[in-house]
Formats: structure tokens, C-alpha cells, sequence
């Protein structure tokens, strides 16, 4: 081989590799292609080794040559690799520009009081523009304002009908809101208007009407000369508030000792409308307002002296009102921590959060 055929075969050498290099896509084959190429076992690694077959006038010569093309060749990989990196470095930074500004973020769902809430939230709304004050009796109450202050002493059937949790401390979880009626009229003497709302207990089987734990608000006006005609008057504006519309109700006898007479007022059903469904257990009515005038004797408890001053007082089943507001089927859907009573039905779709229930208190969308 003379110095020509080594240049020939030089140039034939950067020919191919320059077309090689075109077709390779990835770091990896790049490296590999210039090990090959321009690595000892390659084809330049022997050139070099040719060089003690040339002359030694020649040797020089040959290899300046050979070491030129072999910078040459290392150059042209090292173009090639920054050519390969700089596109995958582009690929890359075009995957993360997949994000699109302009598609519909994920909402984020904001829930609202619970129904029960709102509507203890309407009726003291209602009692307070009457002038009612809103007190709140302890849950843990003792068997004194539970039952006796209430006209119903130790052995009376009355206590029969309210299932009670006992606690060890020979106290009870209250079964109704009525022993504010008397701590209200310890406190403030009469003339007094009082709403009292809070939970009450109950150990008795769950069903689509009945919850161990529920809702009631209480309700005691005392005052000179009031009558059944107040208590009535008072009971149906109570429910146009709520429903903002008429509604059939029916007011029936009812026995309770604390007062005297006693009435049961039902609303019809709104779930089925009157017809009769499991939630009023067929009857078409749901038994949501108890109420009468105040027994003298509970007025006596209070420290009133009922020669003076009459009253009356209702229990109202403010979760079951809500139910009949809402259309809820069944006090479980209310009372089991389903989130989804907290969402409007427009937005149920996910996670719902409970937030600023105070801003909804003001005028709900829910
Ligand atoms: C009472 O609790 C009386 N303290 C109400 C009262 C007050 C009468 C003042 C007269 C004067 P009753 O047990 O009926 O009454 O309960 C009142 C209301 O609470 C019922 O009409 C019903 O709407 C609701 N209620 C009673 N038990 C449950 C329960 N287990 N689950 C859900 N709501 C209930």
C-alpha cells in the first residue's frame, strides 16, 4: 500500500461512517459505530498499524495522514451525538408541553351545610324575628329535667315511650329537647320565648323514620293569655317558611304529661305525596310537630306561677323536616355520613368539601 491508496481508503472510510451516522437515531449506536470505527480494533487502529510497512522516509507522513482522518472522524461523531441529544432533549420538552391551558380544570367541588343544619338554620330564622331566644340544653341531661320536671315521675308508663340511653353516671342521653323548656324557665322567668334545637337519643330500631340520634327543635312562649289559637297560627307559619307553600296538615289529640291538651300535628308525606310509602309507613301523614299548652305543673317546675301566665310548646322533628323538604327517603341517607347530603344535586359528581358553612348560613344555594 503507497501513501495514495491509504488516502483513497481514508476517504472511503469517512464516506461511510458519514452515511452510517445519518442512519443512527440513538446515543447507544452512535457509540457503538465510533468503537467500531475509530477504536484500536477498527479500521483506522489497523491503518496505524500499517504504518511499519511503509518506508521509513514515509512513515511520517502516513501518520500525520491516518491521525488526521481519525480527528476527523472523532469529530464528526461527536456532531452527531450533540445532533442526537439536542432532538431527544426537544422530544422530551415536547412531552411536557402536552399540558393544554385552555381544557376545563378539575373543579373542585364545594359542598354546603348539612341539610339538617339549613333547616334548624330557616326555623330559628323565623322564631327570632317572633322575638324567640335560641338556648341550647346539655345532651347529657339528668333524670330530673329528662322525665320529672317534665310531669313524668319514676314508674309513670309516660317513660315508657321514649327508649332511653342510661349512662353509667345515672344520667340519660336526653330523648327530646323539652327539658329546656324547663332550664329556659328557671333561667329567665316568664314572659319568655325560647327555640331550643339540638340532638336528642334514642335506643330504638333504625328504620327508614327512625334514627338513634336525630334532630328536634323546641319551642316554649309564655306569656299572659296564650292560647291554642296562638300555638296553631304559630305552627303553620312555622311550616309556610319552610316550604314556602301551603300545606296539608292535620292536628290530632296527642298525650304527652308535660302538656295539656296535647296535639299531634302531621304533615302529608311530601316523599309520595299522600299516597303512602315506607317513609310515613303507608299512612300518607308524617308525624313531624307534636305540641299543646304547657301543663301547670311544668310551669311550676320552671318557677311560673300558672294562675298567671299560660303557655305552649311544640317538639318539632326537625330531621325528619328536612327529610320532607329535601325528598330524602330514608333518615339513614341523613344520618350515616354519606356525603353526598352535603353536595346540591347539580354538582354530586365527587369528593365533596365542607367548607365556609357559615357563608352559606346567609343564603344558601344549596
Ligand atoms: C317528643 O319528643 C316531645 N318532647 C315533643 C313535644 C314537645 C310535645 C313539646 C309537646 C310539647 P315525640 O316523641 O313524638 O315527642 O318526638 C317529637 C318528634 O321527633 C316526632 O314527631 C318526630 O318527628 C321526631 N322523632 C321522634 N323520634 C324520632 C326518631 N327516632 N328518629 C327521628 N325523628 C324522631
Amino acid at each position: 500500500m503507497n501513501l495514495e491508496q491509504l488516502k483513497k481508503e481514508l476517504a472511503e472510510l469517512s464516506d461511510e461512517t458519514k452515511k452510517a451516522i445519518a442512519e443512527i437515531k440513538s446515543v447507544d449506536a452512535l457509540r457503538s459505530l465510533e468503537t467500531k470505527t475509530v477504536g484500536k480494533a477498527g479500521p483506522i487502529g489497523s491503518l496505524l498499524g500499517k504504518i511499519r510497512e511503509f518506508s521509513p522516509e514515509e512513515r511520517g507522513a502516513v501518520g500525520q495522514t491516518v491521525n488526521l482522518a481519525k480527528k476527523e472522524l472523532v469529530a464528526m461523531f461527536a456532531a452527531a451525538m450533540a445532533g442526537i441529544k439536542s432532538v431527544a432533549a426537544d422530544a422530551e420538552a415536547s412531552k411536557a408541553s402536552d399540558y393544554d391551558p385552555t381544557l376545563p380544570g378539575t373543579a373542585v367541588r364545594i359542598g354546603c351545610a348539612h341539610p339538617v343544619t339549613q333547616v334548624q338554620w330557616q326555623v330559628e330564622e323565623v322564631f327570632q324575628r317572633l322575638g324567640f331566644l335560641i338556648e341550647t340544653g346539655p345532651e347529657m341531661e339528668t333524670e330530673y329535667y329528662n322525665f320529672e320536671a317534665l310531669n313524668i315521675p319514676a314508674l309513670h308508663p309516660a317513660r315508657d315511650m321514649q327508649d332511653t340511653f342510661w349512662l353509667e353516671n345515672n344520667m340519660v342521653l336526653r330523648t327530646h329537647t323539652s327539658p329546656v323548656q324547663v332550664h329556659a324557665m328557671q333561667r329567665h322567668g316568664a314572659p319568655l320565648r325560647v327555640l331550643a334545637p339540638g340532638r336528642c337519643f334514642r335506643y330504638e330500631t333504625i328504620d327508614a323514620s327512625h334514627e338513634n340520634t336525630f334532630h328536634q327543635v323546641e319551642g316554649l312562649m309564655i306569656d299572659k293569655h296564650i292560647s291554642i289559637a296562638n300555638l296553631i297560627a304559630m305552627m303553620k307559619l312555622l311550616l309556610q317558611e319552610v316550604f314556602h307553600r301551603d300545606l296539608k296538615v292535620r292536628l290530632r289529640p296527642g298525650y304527652f304529661p308535660f302538656v295539656e291538651p296535647g296535639f299531634e300535628l302531621d304533615m302529608s308525606c311530601a316523599i309520595c305525596g299522600g299516597s303512602g310509602c315506607a317513609t310515613c309507613k303507608q299512612s300518607g301523614w308524617i308525624e313531624i310537630l307534636p305540641c299543646g299548652m304547657v301543663h301547670p305543673s311544668v310551669l311550676r317546675y320552671g318557677g311560673i306561677d300558672p294562675e298567671k301566665y299560660t303557655g305552649f310548646a311544640f317538639g318539632l322533628g326537625l330531621t325528619r323536616l328536612a327529610m320532607m323538604k329535601y325528598g330524602v327517603k330514608d333518615i339513614r341517607g341523613l344520618n350515616g355520613g354519606d356525603m353526598r347530603s352535603l353536595v346540591p344535586a347539580s354538582r354530586l359528581a365527587g369528593p365533596v368539601i365542607l367548607e365556609k358553612a357559615e357563608a352559606v348560613k346567609g343564603g344558601s344555594s344549596c
